[in-house]
């Protein structure tokens, strides 16, 4: 039971409002309401948000793909890196370092994360004995740290757009349909184990690593469950796709596919205005991750031209160099301010930007990991996070004021509380297993480096 001083519930900002839980559940939401003896009391009590993307194990890159080498730096050559990193981790150091992240994400406010799960194999290509064995890993991190997992086993088959063979560390990632959907089958195996929130889906890497054919084939396999892409994030990929298919990536997949509100669609970055606007009308939850998108030199989302196609989304923390639910959503916002030498871009409209975010954020963080989360609301997941008012940054702010301070001002230090479907792991600001998780964390690294 938790009661909160203020609460951000579908209706508005409330007062004194009670939430209780069960099975995980919100059972009832009160307001104006007056705290039990064993309530959990907390200051601002908000929706957690979803984390929509994230490759777990590149956490463990972060601050070695900083240095400017001889040649232009891009993206590719990011990857390039990111593969060499391939050869040696091992199924221990995966799961190391997936808790680490996990622990770092309910810290700073994410309730549930979408793992687009793509290392399967060992270095080389050879199966594991169990061809599930690294999903179990990312299963297990999860288990250990209680955040709310959509797992999202990778379909990646080709090296390069028009049916390039694997090389070097891709092949830890490939699979044809046929050996994707055992795969499947097996991690769908393991997640009989997890706790009851936790979904599984599928991921066509990209159009790059998939063909129309395979990509035909494999998107049955997701039956109910979420289907995750990555579309258009650099203009490199928008002109080998055009040239092998005839058409845009996003181009490509409207006339395609039978893209709808089960899709997320990573980045989205590279699109025309038609693109925009018919991608925004599916349904799909644009999947945008702005501290990567930054990082990595993608650029810049079409922000107003989504938002006026009513196009709905959520954010993730893809390459995961750093994890900061706030920081996400404010360089999501100052990209569209420095691109068009604006002020308070992303609303619909007049209003709180803070606000639109992170309502949006929510809801569609959710969607896209086929959650029922999102909100305070009765039936949901008990996905809820807890900030502390009296923190400089957002002391003396009043009802959507303190979704721009949390936006804009915070450091992600204002969390003091999360509950990932009613499982209370981040408490006084501390994950309960932070400790003995860094303490694998350090030992997987110490071993990445030696190895
Ligand atoms: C990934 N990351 O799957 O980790 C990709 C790099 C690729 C981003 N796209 C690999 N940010 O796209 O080929
Ligand atoms: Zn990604």
């Amino acid at each position: 039971m938790i009661f909160a001083r203020r609460a951000l519930l579908p209706s508005g900002w409330a007062d004194n409002v009670r939430v209780t839980c069960d099975g995980g559940r919100i059972a009832s939401v009160q307001a104006d309401g007056v705290a039990g003896p064993d309530d959990t009391r907390v200051d601002v009590l908000l929706p957690a948000l979803a984390n929509l993307h994230s490759h777990a194990f590149q956490r463990a890159m972060a601050g070695r793909t900083e240095v400017r080498a001889k040649g232009r730096e891009s993206f590719w050559t990011w990857r390039e890196i990111m593969y060499r990193f391939l050869d040696r981790l091992t199924p221990e150091q995966m799961q190391a370092i997936a808790a680490m992240v996990y622990v770092e994400m309910q810290e700073a406010g994410f309730a549930s994360v979408g793992e687009f799960h793509y290392v399967h194999h060992q270095p080389g290509g050879a199966a594991y004995a169990d061809r599930a064995e690294l999903s179990a890993r990312i299963m297990a991190a999860a288990a250990e740290t209680g955040i709310g997992l959509t797992h999202l086993p990778v379909l990646y088959t080709y090296g390069g757009a028009g049916r390039m063979p694997l090389a070097g560390g891709q092949l830890r990632f490939g699979n044809d349909v046929e050996g994707f959907a055992r795969l499947l089958d097996a991690a769908l195996g393991h997640a009989k184990g997890m706790a009851s929130d936790t979904v599984v889906g599928i991921a066509p890497h990209s159009l790059r690593a998939t063909c129309p054919e395979d990509l035909t084939a494999a998107l049955p396999l997701a039956g109910a469950g979420p289907v995750h892409i990555h579309v258009a994030e650099q203009p490199k990929e928008v002109e080998d796709i055009s040239a092998w298919l005839g058409a845009r990536p996003v181009e490509w997949l409207l006339a395609n596919a039978p893209v709808d509100g089960r899709w997320c669609p990573i980045h989205a970055t590279h699109m025309t205005a038609a693109e925009t606007e018919g991608l925004a009308r599916s349904g799909a939850v644009a999947g945008l991750c702005p501290i990567t998108e930054a990082n990595l030199g993608d650029g810049p989302f079409n922000g107003p031209g989504w938002i006026a196609a009513g196009g709905t989304f959520g954010v993730g923390s893809d390459s995961n160099v750093r994890i900061s639910m706030v920081e996400e959503l404010r360089t999501l916002e100052y990209s569209q301010r420095l691109r068009d030498l604006e002020r308070n871009v992303l609303v619909p409209g007049e209003g709180s930007v803070g606000a639109f975010l992170y309502r949006s954020a929510a809801v569609g963080g959710a969607q896209a990991l086929g959650r029922d989360a999102g909100a305070i609301a009765t039936g949901l997941w008990a996905d809820l996070l807890a900030v502390d008012q009296g923190h400089p940054a957002l002391y003396g702010l009043s009802g959507n004021q303190l979704l721009d301070g949390l936006a804009f001002a915070a450091p992600d230090g204002v969390v003091t509380d999360l509950w990932s479907a009613g499982r209370h792991q981040v408490q006084a600001g501390r994950h309960l297993a932070r400790e003995r998780v860094v303490d694998a964390y350090r030992q997987a690294v110490a071993g990445l480096l030696a190895s």
